[in-house]
C-alpha cells in the first residue's frame, strides 16, 4: 500500500456510512480541506455529498464543550465521580441488571470494546445493547444460523465483477453512494451486467436498474422462496456443492415449495408475472450473482427469515465464497462491523463469542480476569427501553446515539428517559432530543478529534485519525468509560492510557485459543507497537498467521463455522408484517434515508449545502392515495398511527406504490416540530433478532389545513413556539423556518417584530414604519384588489406589505442596507421560492434591484431562482438545471455536466439529473 507522503495530509476514514471511505484531510490555518483518499481500497478517491462536506461540520457551533449535571457546568472529576457513584449505588441496591448501556455503531472499536468489557465483564450484566439492534441484528442472526458465525463473505470488488447484482431493501444510491458509484461505473464499462432492484418504491437506485420489482411491502421471503423453488424445478441447483457443504436443504426446499409457481409468487408479491419470471430466469442462469440486502430486509418482524431466504438461494447454487458472487448484507454505520467484532449486542459476548456455550464465557472471563462475567444475554434495545419505562432499569448510559428520535415508539422512549432515575448521555452535541432527557451530559470528542479504528462492510479495518485538537473539554469515549471503570473499582482491568493499548488487547482476545474456530481473528495485529498502530493501513479480517496480509473473501474453502462444518439452509415460512393496514389505519408507513442527511442531523444539519436538498419533512404518497385521502401536493398532512402523530409536507409521487407512503427518519425536535417519524413506529420486533419493524407501520394520513402558512429567513435562528408546524434548516448565512399555524396573529407586524426581538436579533432597533411603497408590488403575486386592502410601508430598516383580502403579509428587516430577516405569510399556499431570497443573506449590502424585488421575491433581471439544490458539490439547483436543459437543448447527464458542472463532483445527484431530463 502506497501512502500519501505529504506532511500536512492526514489519512483517515469517513464517519458516516458503512462503505468506510478513506479521507485525506489537509488542515491549515485557513481550515480543513477534505478529499477522497486515492489509496483507500473502499473508495479510491471518491466521496459522496456527505463525505465531501465533512470540513463544514468541524466548527464548534452547537458542540457540547464541558460536562453538565442538571444543566450546570461541572468539572470532569465531579462528572466522572457522579456517574461512577450513581451506577455503583443502583447496582448495590438493585443488582447489576438494574443498569444499562445503550451504545452505537458510531463508536470506534476501542470505545466499544471498553464499554462492552465494563458492562459484561465487570458490572456483570449483559444489559448493553446498541443502535445496531435497529440496523444489523437480523442480518447477524441470519449469518449465524446459516454460517455458524457472523461473517460477510464478499468484498466490494465482487460487486464490480458480478454479472448480476440484485439489490433488495436497499436504496444503495443514497445510503451507500460510493459503492453505488463503483457499481454504476462497472455497469457502464460492462453493459452486459444486470442490475435488479427489489423495493416497494422506485428509488434513485433504480436509475441503473434493468429491472425494478416494486413488490408488496414485506413480501421478500415469498419472492426468494419462490426463487428457490424455481431453481430446484429448473435444475439450476449446484448439487455437488450442496452435497459437500450444505445441510438442512431438504426442509428448506420443502418450505419453499409452498411459495408455488410464478403466478402465485406474482400474486403474493403484487407484481406482474412477467417480471417475476424475468428475475427468476436471470438469477437461475447467472453464476456470478451478488445479492445486496439492507434495511428493507432487516427492519422487519421476520427479518432474520428474510435474510436466510436470501442466503438459501446462494447456498443452493453454490454461489458463495468465489469472486463476483455471494449474499452481501451491507452495514449502515461506520463501525457497525466493529461493534459486532467486540460483541456490542446484548446477546453477544466479545470476539465473536456469545452466551450459548459455557466454554466461550469461561474463555472471555479468563482472558479479562473478570470476576463477575455476565452468563446470559441482556435486554435488547426495545426491551431495554421498556424496562427503563417500567423502572426495572434505573440507570442508563447512552453513548453516540439519539434514541429519543431513532427508537420505535419514540414518545414512550422519551417519557421513559425523563422518568428514569439516572440518565447519562455522552454526545458531541449540546442539544439533541436525547440530551434533553439527560441528568449528566458528558462531552465526547467528535470526528476529526477522535483516534482509533473502524471496520466497514467488507470487513476492512481502517484508522480514524485525529486532525484537530479536541473541542473544549471534550474527551474520547474510551477515555471517559475507562475513567468511570477506574472509579468503580476496576482500575486494574482498565489501565488504558491510549487507544493502541485497547486495540492490542482486542486483537489478542480475537486470537486467544482461537485455532480457526472463530472467523473473527486479528491475532496478527496484537503485537503492533504504537507507531505501527498509528501507521496501520486498511486491512480486511481475518488477519492471522495464515493470512498476515488480511483476507479479501471468506468461506472460499466451503468450510463453515457450524459444528458439522457445513452451511445450513433454513426452512423459511414467510410471514407478512406483524400489523396489517386496516380501516382506521389504511396506509403502510415505510421509512428510510435521504441523500444528504445523516440520521438525526446532528452533523449534516450544520451544512447549508446539504440542507437545501430537502428542507422540510415530507410524506411521499401515490397520486391515487392522495386523491382518496384528499391530499394536495405541497400541502400539509397529519400522519397518525396507534403510537403517535406527525406533521409533514405532502409530496405526490409516482415512485410510491399505492397503499404505502414514505417518510424519512431524519427530522426531530432539534430541527422541527412534530416530525419524529419514530413517534409513529410501533415497537414490533423480530422474535429472533429483536430488530424493530421500522419499515411497516399502519397509518392514517389526513390533510392538515392551517389558518396560515409561511416562511421566515433570518440571520439568527428564531423560535416560533405558537406555530403548529415548523421546520428549521441552516442556510448559508441564514436560518430557514417553514411555518404554519392555527391561529392568525392579530397583527403580523407585532408578531414578526416580537419574533426578532425575542431572539435578540433586532433589539437594537425597532423598525419605524413610514412611507407608502406602492410601486414595488408584484403583479403576478398580487392580483388587482382594492387599494384600501393593500398596504405597503417602508422605512429605512423595515419593508412591509399586507394584502388583507388575500390574507398575505410580507416584511423584510434590514440594518444599514444588510438583510436581517424576511417574513412571508399567506392564508393560501401561494408563497414564493426561497433560493433567491436566501442568496441575499450573502450580501453585505443589498443593491437597489434586490430591494425592489425583495417583497415580490422577484430576482432582478439576470439572476434567477435556482430552486431546490440538486448538486451539493457545485450548488446547482433544480430550476437552474431545468432552465439549462430547455434553453440549450441538453439531452444527457453528460451534457448537463459539461454545461453546469452538476453531477461531475461526487455523482450522487446523477439519478436526480436524469429525472429532470425526463421531465423536459
Ligand atoms: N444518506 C444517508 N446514508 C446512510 C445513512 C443516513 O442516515 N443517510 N445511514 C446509514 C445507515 S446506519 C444504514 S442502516 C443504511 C441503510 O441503508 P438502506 O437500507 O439502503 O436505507 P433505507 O432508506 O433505510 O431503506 C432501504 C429501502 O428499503 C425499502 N423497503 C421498505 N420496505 C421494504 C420491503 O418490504 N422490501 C424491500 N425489498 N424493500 C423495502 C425502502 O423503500 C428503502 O428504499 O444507510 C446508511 N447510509
Ligand atoms: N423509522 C426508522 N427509524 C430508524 C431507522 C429507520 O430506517 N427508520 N433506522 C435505524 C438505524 S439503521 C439506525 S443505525 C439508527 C440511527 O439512529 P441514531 O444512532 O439515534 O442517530 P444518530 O443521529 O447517528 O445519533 C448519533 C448521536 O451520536 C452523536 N455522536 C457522533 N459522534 C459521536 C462520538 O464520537 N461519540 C459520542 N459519544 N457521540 C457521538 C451524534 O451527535 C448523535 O447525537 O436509527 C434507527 N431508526
Ligand atoms: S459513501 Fe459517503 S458517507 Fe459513506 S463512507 Fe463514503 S463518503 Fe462517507
Ligand atoms: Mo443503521
Amino acid at each position: 500500500m502506497q501512502s500519501l507522503n505529504t506532511p500536512n495530509v492526514t489519512r483517515t476514514t469517513c464517519p458516516y456510512c458503512g462503505v468506510g471511505c478513506g479521507v485525506a484531510a489537509n488542515v491549515t490555518a485557513a481550515g480543513a480541506v477534505i478529499t477522497g483518499d486515492k489509496f483507500h481500497p473502499a473508495n479510491f478517491g471518491r466521496l459522496c455529498s456527505k463525505g465531501a462536506a465533512l470540513a463544514e461540520t468541524l466548527d464548534h457551533d452547537g458542540r457540547l464543550l464541558y460536562p453538565l449535571a442538571n444543566g450546570q457546568r461541572i468539572s470532569w472529576d465531579e462528572a466522572l465521580d457522579q456517574v461512577a457513584h450513581g451506577f455503583g449505588r443502583v447496582i448495590a441496591e438493585h443488582g447489576p441488571d438494574a443498569v444499562a448501556f445503550y451504545v452505537s455503531g458510531q463508536l470506534l472499536t476501542e470505545d466499544y470494546y471498553v464499554a462492552n468489557k465494563l458492562m459484561k465483564g465487570f458490572i456483570g450484566s449483559a444489559n448493553i445493547d446498541t443502535n445496531s439492534r435497529l440496523c444489523m441484528s437480523s442480518a447477524v442472526a441470519a449469518h449465524k444460523r446459516a454460517f455458524g458465525a457472523d461473517v460477510v463473505p464478499v468484498c466490494y470488488e465482487d460487486i464490480e465483477t458480478a454479472d448480476l447484482v440484485v439489490i433488495t431493501g436497499s436504496n444503495y444510491a443514497w445510503a451507500h453512494p460510493v459503492l453505488y458509484q463503483r457499481l454504476a461505473a462497472a455497469k457502464k464499462a460492462r453493459p452486459d451486467m444486470w442490475v435488479v432492484v427489489i423495493d416497494p418504491r422506485r428509488t434513485p437506485t433504480c436509475d441503473i436498474a434493468d429491472l425494478h420489482l416494486a413488490i408488496a411491502p414485506g413480501s421478500d421471503a415469498h419472492l426468494f422462496n419462490g426463487l428457490l423453488n424455481f431453481i430446484r424445478r429448473e435444475d439450476a441447483l449446484d448439487l455437488a456443492y450442496i452435497e459437500a457443504h450444505v445441510e438442512g436443504f431438504a426442509a428448506a426446499f420443502e418450505a419453499a415449495r409452498a411459495a408455488g409457481s410464478i403466478p402465485k409468487v406474482a400474486q403474493v408479491c403484487g407484481i406482474p408475472e412477467a417480471e417475476v419470471s424475468e428475475f427468476f430466469r436471470l438469477f437461475a442462469r447467472t453464476e456470478r450473482t451478488v445479492t445486496i440486502f439492507s434495511q428493507g430486509i432487516n427492519q422487519s418482524s421476520s427479518g432474520v427469515d428474510k435474510g436466510n431466504a436470501i442466503i438459501n438461494v446462494h447456498l443452493a447454487t453454490g454461489r458463495i465464497g468465489r469472486p463476483g458472487m455471494g449474499p452481501f448484507s451491507v452495514t449502515g454505520q461506520p463501525n457497525a462491523m466493529g461493534g459486532r467484532e467486540v460483541g456490542g449486542l446484548a446477546n453477544q459476548l466479545a470476539a465473536h463469542l456469545d452466551f450459548s456455550d459455557a466454554t466461550g464465557i469461561e474463555l472471555v472471563a479468563r482472558f479479562w480476569n473478570a470476576p463477575r462475567i455476565a452468563k446470559a444475554p441482556g435486554l435488547k434495545a426495545v426491551e431495554m427501553f421498556q424496562a427503563i419505562a417500567s423502572g426495572k432499569i434505573k440507570a442508563v448510559w447512552i453513548m453516540g446515539t439519539n434514541p429519543a428520535v431513532s427508537m420505535p415508539d419514540a414518545d414512550r422512549v422519551r417519557a421513559a428517559l425523563l422518568d428514569c432515575e439516572l440518565v447519562v448521555v455522552s454526545d458531541c452535541v449540546r442539544h439533541t432530543d436525547t440530551t434533553a432527557c439527560a441528568d449528566i451530559l458528558l462531552p465526547a470528542g467528535g470526528w476529526g478529534e477522535k483516534d482509533g479504528t473502524v471496520t466497514n462492510s467488507e470487513r476492512c479495518i481502517s484508522r480514524q485519525r485525529s486532525l484537530l485538537p479536541t473541542a473544549g473539554e471534550a474527551r474520547p469515549d474510551w477515555w471517559i468509560i475507562t475513567q468511570v471503570a477506574q472509579r468503580m473499582g476496576f482500575a486494574e482491568a482498565f489501565p488504558y492510557t491510549r487507544q493502541a493499548q485497547i486495540f492490542r488487547e482486542h486483537a489478542r482476545l480475537s486470537g486467544f485459543e482461537n485455532r480457526g474456530r472463530r472467523a473473527f481473528d486479528i491475532g496478527a495485529l496484537a503485537e503492533l507497537d504504537d507507531a505501527q498502530y498509528d501507521a496501520l493501513q486498511p486491512v480486511q479480517w481475518p488477519v492471522n498467521a495464515q493470512a498476515p496480509g488480511g483476507t479479501q473473501r471468506l468461506l472460499a474453502d466451503g468450510h463453515f463455522y457450524t459444528p458439522s462444518g457445513k452451511a445450513r439452509m433454513l426452512a423459511v415460512v414467510p410471514r407478512l408484517p406483524a400489523v396489517a393496514a386496516d380501516e382506521s389505519f389504511p396506509l403502510v408507513l415505510n421509512t428510510g434515508r435521504s441523500r444528504d442527511q445523516w440520521h438525526t442531523m446532528t452533523r449534516t444539519g450544520k451544512v447549508p449545502r446539504l440542507n437545501t436538498h430537502e428542507a422540510e419533512p415530507y410524506v411521499q404518497i401515490h397520486a391515487s392515495d392522495a386523491h382518496i385521502h384528499r391530499l394536495q401536493h405541497g400541502g400539509l398532512a397529519r400522519l397518525t398511527s396507534r403510537n403517535g402523530v406527525m406533521l409533514v409536507r405532502v409530496q405526490v409521487s409516482e415512485d410510491q406504490r399505492p397503499g404505502s407512503v414514505f417518510v424519512t427518519m431524519h427530522w426531530n425536535d432539534a430541527y422541527a416540530r412534530s416530525a419524529r417519524v419514530d413517534a409513529l413506529a410501533a415497537p414490533v420486533t423480530d422474535p429472533i433478532s429483536g430488530q424493530p419493524e421500522s419499515k411497516h407501520t399502519p397509518v392514517r394520513v389526513e390533510s392538515y389545513r392551517p389558518a396560515w402558512e409561511g416562511f421566515v429567513l433570518s440571520r439568527t435562528r428564531l423560535d416560533f413556539t405558537e406555530a403548529s408546524y415548523c421546520a428549521c434548516t441552516k442556510g448559508a448565512g441564514y436560518w430557514r423556518h417553514e411555518l404554519a399555524g392555527d391561529d392568525l396573529p392579530e397583527d403580523w407586524r407585532v408578531w414578526a417584530q416580537t419574533a426578532l426581538q425575542d431572539s435578540g436579533a433586532s433589539a437594537r432597533s425597532t423598525p419605524k414604519v413610514g412611507n407608502l411603497l406602492s410601486s414595488q408590488l408584484d403583479a403576478e403575486l398580487t392580483p388587482p384588489v382594492g387599494a384600501q386592502q393593500l398596504r405597503c410601508y417602508r422605512s429605512a430598516d423595515w419593508l412591509e406589505y399586507r394584502d388583507a383580502s388575500m390574507g398575505r403579509y410580507r416584511a423584510a428587516s434590514l440594518r444599514h442596507g444588510r438583510l436581517e430577516a424576511v417574513f412571508f405569510m399567506a392564508a393560501d399556499q401561494r408563497l414564493p421560492e426561497r433560493a433567491w431570497l436566501g442568496s441575499l443573506f450573502g450580501k453585505e449590502c443589498l443593491e437597489s434591484g434586490d430591494v425592489a424585488g425583495l417583497l415580490a421575491a422577484r430576482p432582478p433581471i439576470g439572476s434567477a431562482d435556482a430552486g431546490r439544490n440538486v448538486c451539493a458539490c457545485f450548488n446547482v439547483g433544480e430550476k437552474t438545471i431545468l432552465n439549462a436543459i430547455q434553453a440549450q437543448a441538453l439531452d444527457s447527464v453528460e451534457a448537463v455536466g459539461a454545461c453546469l458542472k452538476a453531477g461531475t463532483g461526487c455523482g450522487s445527484c446523477i439519478p436526480e439529473i436524469r429525472r429532470v431530463l425526463d421531465r423536459r
